[in-house]
């Protein structure tokens, strides 16, 4: 049975990864609006992974035979510059996410619940691998979007990485 603290912030953190899978199907969709359909697949593909990421949490709190609570999860914006902006946001999002992350392992060792803190060790990875992956696209743009062209090859690049990701 997890303690009040734990489940209160794994319900947090059910929330947030809610968030994250709309926040990324809402930049997929101003992509795909604006012509950016590598982006917008990437995007689409990634809020998909987000909502599993939301579900491992929903389904690990029901096996504890505790009640997941769904908070209210507020609007995403829908209105951005341009790409590389989308992807910056999406970079600083992510940290919040890993410190998110972190506060809620430093919670379940604080509470004795080894359980939980094994559980999160998942999410610690994959925070470690989706940080670098938003760095090295973030560098990507950095380098190539100076010129109208080096954004075409960006938008190439991420429907690259989508399809392979499809297989
Ligand atoms: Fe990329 O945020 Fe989920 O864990």
């Amino acid at each position: 049975m997890l303690s009040s603290k734990v489940s209160q912030k794994l319900n947090e953190q059910i929330g947030l990864e809610f968030y994250t899978a709309n926040l990324y199907l809402q930049m997929s969709a101003w992509c795909s609006l604006k012509g950016f359909e590598g982006c917008a697949e990437f995007l689409r593909q990634h809020s998909e992974e987000e909502r599993g990421h939301m579900q491992r949490l929903f389904d690990y709190v029901s096996k504890t035979g505790s009640l997941p609570i769904l908070p209210a999860i507020k609007a995403p914006p829908s209105e951005w510059d341009s790409p590389i902006s989308i992807f910056k946001s999406i970079f600083e999002h992510e940290c919040t996410v890993t410190k998110e992350i972190n506060a809620l392992v430093k919670i379940a060792f604080e509470e004795g619940d080894y359980s939980t803190f094994h559980f999160l060790q998942w999410y610690v990875g994959e925070q470690h691998e989706e940080e670098n992956l938003f760095r090295i696209i973030l560098d990507k743009f950095q380098i190539l979007s100076t010129e109208t062209k080096g954004l075409f090859f960006v938008d190439q690049e991420l429907k690259r990485i989508a399809q392979s990701r499809d297989r």
